[in-house]
């Protein structure tokens, strides 16, 4: 493994003061096929100097999906404005690291993942510890993926921070009790299958840019050259990305078994 002076670096300067001090977390360095070889600060492994680099840097990652056991819906969460990277995003329940310690580390039944979904969940959205353990979690799979937090739209360029991990995929239902953490996540909603889909339509194009909002078809948002709106919703490339290859799929197969099962389950109210 290469040097940590070989990676290239930035100034956290301008960023929030507690999201700077968490880029010093240890993330576990991981080959394509999900080796871990080494470590390497938050920060080393989201610059995407590093990710394009040479050593193409990979790291390990996981992303929650909490159902609400009442009625199925899927608990969102909206990025703070405080996050370095993907700020301001609607995303799925929670995503993080495991860390590079030993408990994190331990790959048997996806423990060490597991475990740093029970540290996250209470950091970001406040839940029990007692009410969320490692085995409420059933393990789906895992995708490789890379998406920077920007694209310049004319020029293609990339901006300077962005993903590269193996995303461990774990679903859970279970009732929390929710206290957000607003350095973390400005915002929480639990939505069927139905309101997400309508939320990605609010998304997208729309308004970008006066021209892109003329040229954007079925959007009912009044603009005009002088102003300019800020997309509705926007979300995460990673749980765009998990909801339609996994998400969407598995709820109507899932919703379509519960109604033969005869089971009352409303969600479309
Ligand atoms: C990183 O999530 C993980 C994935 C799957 C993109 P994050 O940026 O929310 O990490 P953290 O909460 O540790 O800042
Ligand atoms: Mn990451």
């Amino acid at each position: 493994a290469a040097t940590p002076s070989s990676h290239a670096t930035i100034s956290l300067d301008t960023y929030d003061e507690e999201q700077v001090r968490l880029m010093e977390e240890r993330c576990i360095l991981v080959t394509p096929s999900d080796e871990a070889y080494g470590e390497g600060s938050k920060k080393t492994c989201h610059l995407m100097a590093n990710i394009r680099g040479p050593e193409a840097l990979l790291h390990r990652a996981f992303s929650v999906f909490l159902f609400r056991p009442t009625d199925g819906r899927l608990l969102l969460q909206k990025r703070a404005a405080e996050k370095i990277t993907f700020p301001n995003m609607w995303t799925n329940t929670c995503c993080s690291h495991p860390l590079s310690t030993a408990g994190e580390r331990e790959e048997r039944g996806q423990m060490g993942v597991r475990r740093a979904a029970c540290r996250k969940l209470p950091h970001e959205l406040g839940t029990k510890p007692s009410e969320l353990q490692p085995q409420d979690f059933t393990y789906l799979t895992r995708i490789h993926y890379l998406a920077p937090c920007e694209v310049d739209e004319q020029t293609g360029d990339e901006g300077v921070w962005g993903e590269h991990e193996i995303d461990y995929i774990l679903f859970a239902t279970k009732d929390v009790t929710l206290d957000l953490n607003p350095n973390e996540v400005s915002d929480a909603t639990y939505v069927s299958e139905q309101e997400l889909r309508a939320m990605f339509d609010d998304s997208g194009m729309c308004a970008r840019s006066p021209l892109a909002f003329s040229l954007s078809r079925g959007c009912t948002r009044k603009s005009n050259l002088f102003n300019w709106y800020p997309p509705v919703n926007s979300f995460t490339p990673w749980f765009k990305l998990i909801c339609r290859d996994l998400l969407f799929p598995w709820w109507s197969l899932m919703l379509s078994r519960s109604r033969q099962a005869g089971w009352e389950y409303d969600t479309q109210t």
